[in-house]
């Protein structure tokens, strides 16, 4: 709240739905789906789907280009006043189309000053957009950090794409984790917040997360949030076919509760799709798909 925080950070978070558990009553959000690729692979991914990184997997969002995706922020501001908050979080990777991703981002800022802009990423390509990121007044990253040990990464993504070359195992999970604390620590630098998105996989990272805790508070991060990986082995993850579960409720809290004390918890996640509108939890994509909009004009 006000009181434990500066001004300039309380002004930020007040009324973001997922950076204020209190703003999230009142305030909504929207996504648009402009970021179809992605530069590295998760073995909870399927690319037919959402990026799971941020979003509910298992679900198909419609793609929309820049300026479709403008016309919809514009129309559904101009019919829900609580939405304050617009998001890029998929399908793939926010960072991984730049240009679709800075062309929307260009736009609203200029057409829609009063709208916060939002980002999430794996942050694999991050140091390199930092100074676009602040150009459109971005301020609020979030980067899903699952690993600060690369033998623990190497469980986790098979193989990333980076300077034009593929890179395979401990050497891929290595580059991984250090473009994401420069990035990190990059934006903290600039004044931008940051959340982290964590996947919990039981037996991979489960006692792993609280080293990540420690390490993402020490470089300013402003959140962590821990979420539950969502295993379903009907849409062909990797771990949909080695059998990797996902964990109970009370493993999540577990792990939630052994990070209290470090960096603060979000713990009003709901997991939106890349396209969702509304309040958290509220599933208003529907009233907004392209034939609708363009009904409405
Ligand atoms: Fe979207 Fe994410 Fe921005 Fe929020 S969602 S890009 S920070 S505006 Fe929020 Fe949804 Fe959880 Fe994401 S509840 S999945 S944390
Ligand atoms: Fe899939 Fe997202 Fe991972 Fe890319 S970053 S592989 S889209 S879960």
């Amino acid at each position: 709240g006000p009181d434990d925080m500066p001004a300039e950070i309380w002004d930020k978070v007040k009324n973001h739905p997922c950076y204020s558990e209190e703003a999230h009553h009142h305030f909504a959000r929207m996504h648009v789906a402009v970021a179809p690729a992605c530069n590295i692979q998760c073995n909870y991914c399927n690319r037919k789907y959402d990026c799971s990184n941020e979003s509910r997997p298992g679900v198909v969002s419609q793609k929309l280009t820049p300026d479709q995706a403008v016309k919809k922020v514009l129309a559904v501001a101009s019919e829900i006043p609580q939405m304050t908050v617009l998001g890029i979080a998929g399908p793939g990777d926010s960072l991984a189309n730049p240009k679709k991703t800075f062309d929307t981002m260009r736009q609203l800022a200029e057409k829609a000053p009063d709208i916060k802009l939002c980002l999430s990423t794996n942050g694999l390509a991050l140091p390199d957009q930092v100074d676009e990121i602040c150009k459109y007044n971005i301020d609020h990253v979030t980067i899903t950090i699952n690993m600060v040990d690369p033998a623990v990464g190497e469980k986790i993504y098979p193989w990333i794409f980076y300077n034009h070359k593929r890179y395979t195992g401990y050497e891929a999970a290595r580059i991984l984790h250090e473009r994401q604390m420069l990035g990190l620590e990059m934006l903290t630098a600039r004044g931008v917040l940051t959340k982290i998105n964590s996947v919990l996989i039981p037996g991979i990272n489960d006692e792993h997360l609280i080293e990540v805790n420690r390490e993402v508070k020490k470089r300013g991060a402003f959140l962590h949030n821990i979420m539950p990986l969502i295993s379903e082995p009907e849409h062909g993850t990797v771990f949909g076919l080695t059998g990797q579960r996902g964990p109970t409720a009370q493993e999540l809290k577990a792990v939630q509760d052994a990070c209290m004390g470090g960096a603060n918890l979000m713990r009003h996640c709901r997991q939106c799709r890349a396209d969702a509108v509304g309040l958290l939890g509220e599933d208003r994509s529907e009233e907004f798909t392209l034939d609708k909009i363009e009904a409405m004009e």
